[in-house]
Formats: C-alpha cells, structure tokens, sequence
C-alpha cells in the first residue's frame, strides 16, 4: 500500500478528540499506511523573511506531523488576503465583498511555492499525495516543476462559482490551469463539477473525453464530485455520552413550555444567518402563536475577525437580534439567543437534539456538515426537522428536509411554521430517508471513494 501524505492549511493532530471528523477520519487514513501530513504550523514570525519558515516535524503515532511557519508578511497575503479576501467570498459569489488587493497573489504564490520546496524533500516515490483546499490550488503545479512525479489529488471543500464569476478574479486563468497538474480534482457537488467543467468549456476549450475526464490547457484531469460526510458513529457516541445528555436534559427542562429553534456556525457572511434572524423575525409576525414560545438559539462562533467583512457582519447580527428581542421579548422570554462563542464540541449532539428545528440556512456552502450533525442527534422516535437552505452542497443530497431560498423571508418563515407543525409521522419518515443517506455517504465512505480514484486516475 502506497503512502498516503495529506497536505492542508491547517494540521490537527487526528489522536485528539477535538480534531474532528474529518482529522480523525484522514488520521485513520495516515494511521494504516504510517502517513505524513504536512501544512502551516499555526506560528506567525514578526519580522522573518518572506518565502521562508522553519519546518517543524514530530511523531503522532504512525503519523508524521511536518509543519512550516510563515512570516507575518506571508501570512497576511496568502492566508487574510488572497485566500480569505479574494477566493473564499468569491467562490461564494460575493464579488461585493472581495478585495483585489494586488499585492496579495505573490504571497500566495510564494507560500504554495514554500510549501512545495519543503515538502519535496520528504516524499517517497510510492507516495500518494492528497491535497486539500482553497489555500493551495497552485501546489501541485509548483510540485511538478521542481520534478515531482507522484500521484497528487486535490479536494475542494468550498463551492466552484459558475464561470463568469470565476472569471472576476484577475488570476482566474491561472487558477484553473493549476488544477490540471492533479491527477484527480474533487468537488462537493453535481453543481460544482457542472460549473468547473463549463468554465473549462468557456476558457480552456476543453474537450471532455469520457464522464469524468477533462483534457484542457493541454492536460487531462479527472474531476468528481465526492460529497463529504461526517463520522456517524463517532457523532452517534457523543451523542449518547454524559455531557451531551446533560446538556439536552438541561435545555428540555429550560424550555419545557416552549419550542427551540437551533444555528450553529461560524460566524461567516456564507451562512446566511443575517436572513435567519429575518425569517425568524417574520414567523413571530406572521404566525403570532410563536410568540412567547418559539426560541431562537444561535450559536456564530467567531472566525477571521481580522477580515473587515467579519467585523460589519458583527455589528449587522448584533443590531439585528437586539431588535427581534426589544420588539418581542417578554420578562420572561427572550426570543433569540445569540452566542459569539465557540460551544464545546461535546455539547454540540445535546444542542441539536434538544431542538425542534435545525436551521441551516447559507447563502452558500461547499456542503455544511452541521445539516448532517443535526441529523445524526436526533431522536429516531420524536425526530426534529431540518430546514436547510437549497443552496448548501447538502441540499443535494438530503432531498426530505424542507428545502428554503434563505433570500425569501417570508417563505423561510413559512417553511420553519410548517416544521414547527409537522406531524410526527412525517418527521419521522423524512428523518428515516435523511439518516440512512448520511450513514451511506458517511466520511470513511468520502475518504475511501477519492483515494480509490486517485489510485485508479490515469497518470
Ligand atoms: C468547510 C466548508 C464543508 C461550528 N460551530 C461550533 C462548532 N462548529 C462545527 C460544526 C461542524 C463544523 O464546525 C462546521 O462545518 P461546516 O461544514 O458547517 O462549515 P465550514 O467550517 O465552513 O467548512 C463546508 C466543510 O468545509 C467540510 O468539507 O462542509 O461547506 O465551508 O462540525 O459542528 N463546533 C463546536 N463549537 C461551535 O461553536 N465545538
């Protein structure tokens, strides 16, 4: 069996419980071939020298942990600029709040090209190499021309934007054409290898020669779509473990009379919870008997607070909940709960069974796996509903929640009033479909199907 060597932004080290399903599930990956995961440490150096970090390597198990630091001026281009300022709200289609920073494209080229200088002296020949994200498009490219011959992967976790959008970003060209250096590019979902293809179609005069294989740029790369699930068992078990039993008997004793309504997120422009807070708004005008019952819980923990976007959508949700609770709220009732926290991951199962309604509302996600989460905690025999937005990679696949346009309020507050109402019947048949669909498409399954393709990709 080859090697497997994952490279991302980020490492976890998949032993720890925090790391989370995907960590742990790549962890087991890297566990039975003795792997190598290889990424930034996390470390900002005031003051080191651009394109250059120290590598840092440790055992975890059978797994190589090999991390390289990054200056303050890298960091602040690659990571805040060109990946978090222009490819991430693009790629979800807000080319409003985009920064096309000029400056930022040579930090991101100089860190994938860092990241491959390091990088090559630790592969094997046999290595299979399995590389994720946004961060780091141009590796594989920077990877081959300094000689690398080995089998390289790429998962992309966030959406493709159609074509035209795409095309806003100055480097669009290039961009794309650093993904044919992979022997397999895979995506979330149908829509994201329909947009990806007929980019290709557009600018690349690509030919398509079978299903899945696209020749263009004068390479020929296989692109599939490999919907990422999350770890049932794993998240079965915590479930069922004492803290989020505690937490679940906690809030069902709290809000014995009432309804509660659940978000968890980051706090991200992407995650439509602006238009949540609308919706719900909308439910307790229209449907007045929510009132003093329905509860909103919002956990938005805090991300990038260094990207400006993040600040103002802030202070946005902040004005917004303030109003819904002035307007509404009782001395004893408060109708939205808002956390800027971040809730421990073992009182996430309590959270989404003690609520009758899972809102999952993005304006736009690679996939969302809290959908899935909120999904796996429930209870089989008095199931809640997922509302979840159609325009989540998850809407692809888990066709019994009610599905919602987050853009159209009145609407959402209609969908969230007919969860609130559904018979139990139907919550659990529609709960039945949605479980045995995420157990199939589980993470292992996820793992499993891309490294099967990257071995069977061409070369
Ligand atoms: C990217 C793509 C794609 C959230 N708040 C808390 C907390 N969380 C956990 C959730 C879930 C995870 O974080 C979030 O996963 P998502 O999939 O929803 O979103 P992104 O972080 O944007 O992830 C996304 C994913 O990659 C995988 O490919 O699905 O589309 O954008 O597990 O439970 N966990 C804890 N406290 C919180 O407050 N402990």
């Amino acid at each position: 069996m080859s090697r497997l060597v994952v490279v991302s932004n980020r490492l976890a080290d998949p032993r720890k419980p925090a790391a989370g399903g995907l960590a742990v599930a790549l962890g087991e990956a890297l566990n039975q071939t003795g792997g190598l995961w290889f990424g930034w440490s996390g470390t900002v150096v005031e003051g080191g020298t651009p394109g250059e970090g120290e590598l840092h390597t440790r055992q975890a198990g059978a797994v190589t942990l090999a991390s390289v630091d990054l200056c303050r001026e890298d960091h602040d281009s690659y990571y805040h600029g060109y990946s978090n300022s222009v490819l991430w709200p693009v790629f979800h289609y807000r080319l409003d709040l985009a920064d096309f920073n000029a400056s930022y494209i040579a930090g991101y080229r100089r860190v994938n090209q860092m990241f491959a200088r390091k990088l090559l002296p630790l592969l094997r020949d046999d290595d299979v190499i399995w590389v994720h994200d946004y961060h780091l498009i141009p590796l594989a490219a920077e990877l081959r021309a300094m000689g690398c011959k080995q089998r390289i992967g790429f998962f992309l976790h966030i959406p493709v934007p159609p074509p035209l959008i795409m095309a806003a970003i100055p480097q669009h060209e290039w961009l794309m054409r650093s993904l044919f250096a992979y022997d397999l590019v895979g995506l979330q979902s149908e829509a994201d290898v329909s947009h990806f293809t007929r980019y290709v179609r557009n600018e690349g005069s690509a030919e398509a020669l079978d299903e899945k294989r696209v020749r263009a740029f004068g390479a020929t790369v296989v692109v599939q779509s490999f919907p990422i699930g999350i770890d049932v068992d794993e998240f079965t078990r915590l479930t069922h473990a004492p803290d989020a039993v505690e937490t679940y008997e906690n809030m069902r004793d709290e809000y014995s009379r009432r309804r509660l309504l659940l978000g968890i997120d980051r706090l991200d422009y992407s995650k439509g919870i602006p238009q949540r807070v609308r919706a719900f708004r909308e439910l307790l005008d229209r449907y007045p008997e929510n009132r003093d019952s329905a509860t909103l819980i919002m956990i938005a923990s805090p991300t990038r607070d260094d990207v400006n976007a993040y600040g103002d959508l802030r202070q946005e949700l902040e004005g917004l909940c303030g109003s819904v609770n002035g307007d509404y709220g009782e001395l004893d009732w408060m109708p939205v709960r808002y956390i800027h926290r971040m809730v421990a991951r073992k009182r996430v199962p309590g959270l989404c069974r003690a609520a009758a309604v899972g809102l999952v509302t993005p304006l736009r996600d690679g996939m969302n796996l809290v959908a899935k989460e909120y999904v796996v905690a429930q209870d089989p025999d008095d199931p809640g509903v997922l509302v979840l937005s159609r325009f989540a990679g998850a809407a692809e696949q888990l066709k019994e929640a009610l599905l919602v346009n987050p853009y159209d309020t009145q609407g959402m507050a209609d969908s969230i009033q007919q969860a609130l109402q559904m018979p139990l019947a139907e919550r659990q048949a529609r709960h039945q479909k949605l479980m045995a669909r995420i157990k199939e498409h589980d993470v292992h399954w996820w793992r499993k199907a891309f490294l099967n393709a990257l071995q069977a990709a061409e070369q």
